[in-house]
């Protein structure tokens, strides 16, 4: 008979009990429950980023809503409706929201003035899905899309930059409905603002991301009347995905 080492084997099993427990405590860290999961098929052409979602990719995509109010009060269809899709190619994950908003406003024309005050569309991406904070630091981003198709978020030196050179922006009017197609080029945390030589990467299949979208919403008020997002915020302070990844839902590129 074998003889089996039953206080090696004790030991052995403990260890991966603790390390099975350490994750699972880890993951509940990193995100909130209840995230979303959302998986973006595959591009094989790059959809034409014009505001017209002709493409037949987006057909094969599903639609993710913003419902989750944020801030501000109870709002009518009429006032504000949004959804959108994602899609990806190897050099860019491509965004196609369709939203209805009564008033389009864009009353601070400096891009980096109380550009959260005007409507603008966020979009939230973490690029390993990390989680965690990203106030100053590029562990995420926060694109927010004004209606002149700039991106702006906070740099490292706590000031707002413009980051309009990740991403390609176009928006169009149909019936009471714009189509606001985008994509966006992935960095990861080593981003610098100061350099000029950062490198997009390369998505592959598989690959898993933090993502959530917003959209603030404005129609005349020295403030933004709304924020409304597609996680949910559990707790107070629910805007606060501009500095919590946790909130981001998990973004899987399908093939
Ligand atoms: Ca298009
Ligand atoms: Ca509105
Ligand atoms: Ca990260
Ligand atoms: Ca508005």
């Amino acid at each position: 008979m074998k003889n089996i080492n039953y206080s090696s084997l004790c030991s052995t099993i403990i260890i991966t009990f603790s390390f099975i427990l350490m994750q699972k405590v880890y993951a509940a860290d990193a995100h909130y429950q209840g995230r979303t999961n959302y998986y973006a098929p595959y591009a094989e052409q790059s959809p034409k980023v014009d505001g017209v979602a002709n493409e037949s990719i987006w057909q094969e995509a599903k639609w993710q809503t913003l419902d989750n109010r944020w801030l501000g009060p109870e709002y009518s269809k009429e006032d504000f409706q949004g959804r959108y899709k994602v899609v990806w190619t190897k050099s860019k994950l491509y965004f196609m929201a369709e939203i209805v908003d009564d008033i389009l406003i864009d009353s601070h024309r400096d891009p980096l003035t109380q550009y959260w005050d005007d409507d603008c569309l966020e979009i939230f991406l973490d690029e390993d899905f990390s989680g965690g904070e990203h106030q100053f630091n590029h562990n995420a981003f926060a694109y927010h899309m004004s209606l002149d198709n700039q991106a702006i978020d906070i740099g490292t030196n706590k000031l707002a930059q413009t980051y309009t050179h990740h991403v390609e922006s176009r928006w169009q009017q149909q019936g009471d409905k714009l189509i606001w197609e985008l994509s966006i080029d992935i960095y990861t945390d080593a981003y610098q603002d100061s350099a000029t030589d950062n490198q997009p990467i390369e998505l592959t299949a598989g690959k898993i991301m933090g993502l959530m979208l917003a959209y603030c919403d404005n129609d005349g008020s020295a403030l933004r009347e709304n924020f409304i997002g597609s996680e949910s915020a559990p707790g107070e302070g629910k805007d606060r995905g501009w500095i919590d990844a946790g909130l981001f839902g998990k973004l899987i590129l399908a093939n």
